[in-house]
């Protein structure tokens, strides 16, 4: 079987020089190739954040400026500080100043896939990481270099296959959602909510649907801990028959531990939780018995990325998505972890 984009990349590739490309009888110009990046002794690489208030965005920070650091270039760094219009006028503004490449998460994957063909049409080549942008508006191996990250639908599975066994396949679950329009929070909906349909990226499953998990609610708490806190009490009181929490982020499964704890429920006991990332306050919590388990989304981005990066300049070739494996951590390995992630 032919891999059609093997073969747009291996054809991308051959038409380096510059002087553009024929597809099937048609003379493709030059301008629809990734821009490419000279070798040189330092870099300016422009990283535009989304926020800094979880320790997830503060660990893929420090991973980025500490891989930048070792290397010797410059890392041009901007904040969005949780605001998708703000992300974009930051790449904006790193365009403008000429970065070398860009490298950097985008907050939502519709709003943030026109800043990728921007980037692209200043001559700026880019670089994907922990969220992807909207194929159908910006297309690795074509628009940009890749996506390197998780692969969250199955993450969402793997919490759904934790919760099946956790609860005897018997739950009302309230599932607090991540930021609206995010990668991670529409693909971790999917894989969980498919898996107990009975169905995983549109194969049926061999352990079938599970009609006796529910989900009562659905909401975001956009991943932040205190908005998942907050979504927790409301919903609460509308279904105070919950027996299960499934949030797409460590940070909101242990604001809802809050809001359990002061609603006078036993999380870990009449409530079972799982959620998603594997940071240190998750462990501690699966330590103390309050959460059951959490599959990791890991934030140390920075080796991987520059490694990437200079696998580009070299003129390798780079699959569309560079996959990040992730490991699964419960009341078995948990201690083991505890303090050594973020
Ligand atoms: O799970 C969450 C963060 O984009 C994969 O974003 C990342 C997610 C991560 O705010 O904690």
């Amino acid at each position: 079987m032919v891999d059609r984009r093997m073969t747009r990349r291996t054809a991308l590739k051959l038409s380096a020089a510059g002087a553009g490309l024929l597809v099937a009888g048609r003379y493709v110009p030059a301008a629809a190739q990734i821009p490419p990046l000279p070798k040189k002794d330092t870099y300016t690489v422009g990283f535009a954040q989304t926020g800094s208030n979880n320790p997830w965005r503060l660990g893929e920070s420090k991973s980025m400026q500490d891989e930048a650091k070792r290397l010797g270039y410059t890392l041009v760094e901007t904040n969005a500080n949780e605001d998708t219009a703000k992300q974009i006028a930051d790449v904006d503004s790193l365009i403008a100043q000429k970065v070398d490449i860009l490298i950097f998460p985008p907050r939502e994957s519709q709003a943030l896939a026109p800043s990728v063909l921007k980037a692209k049409a200043a001559g700026i080549p880019v670089i994907l990481i922990d969220r992807d942008v909207d194929h159908s508006i910006a297309k690795p191996g074509e628009d940009y270099i890749t996506f390197i990250g998780s692969d969250f639908v199955d993450q969402g599975r793997r919490a759904a296959e934790w919760l099946v066994k956790a609860t005897n396949g018997k739950a009302k679950i309230i599932e607090l959602e991540g930021t609206t329009g995010a990668d991670p929070a529409i693909e971790r909906k999917k894989g969980f909510d498919e898996y107990l349909q009975g169905s995983f990226k549109g194969t049926p499953t061999p352990e079938g649907p599970y009609p006796d998990m529910e989900i009562i609610a659905s909401q975001t708490g956009n991943f932040l801990r205190d908005t998942g806190r907050e979504v927790m009490q409301t919903l609460l009181q509308a279904h105070p028959d919950v027996t299960a929490v499934y949030a797409h982020n460590d940070e909101m499964a242990i604001g809802a531990i809050a809001a359990l704890q002061e609603a006078g429920r036993k999380p870990g006991e009449d409530v079972i939780l799982v959620s998603i990332d594997g940071e240190n306050a998750a462990l501690d919590a699966i330590v103390d018995g309050t959460l059951g388990a959490t599959v990791e989304s890991s934030p140390f981005f920075g080796p991987i990325a520059f490694k990437t990066m200079q696998q580009y300049i070299d003129g390798e070739d780079i699959p569309d998505w560079v996959k990040v494996e992730d490991r699964f951590f419960d009341k078995s390995n948990a201690a083991e972890f505890q303090g050594k992630q973020f």
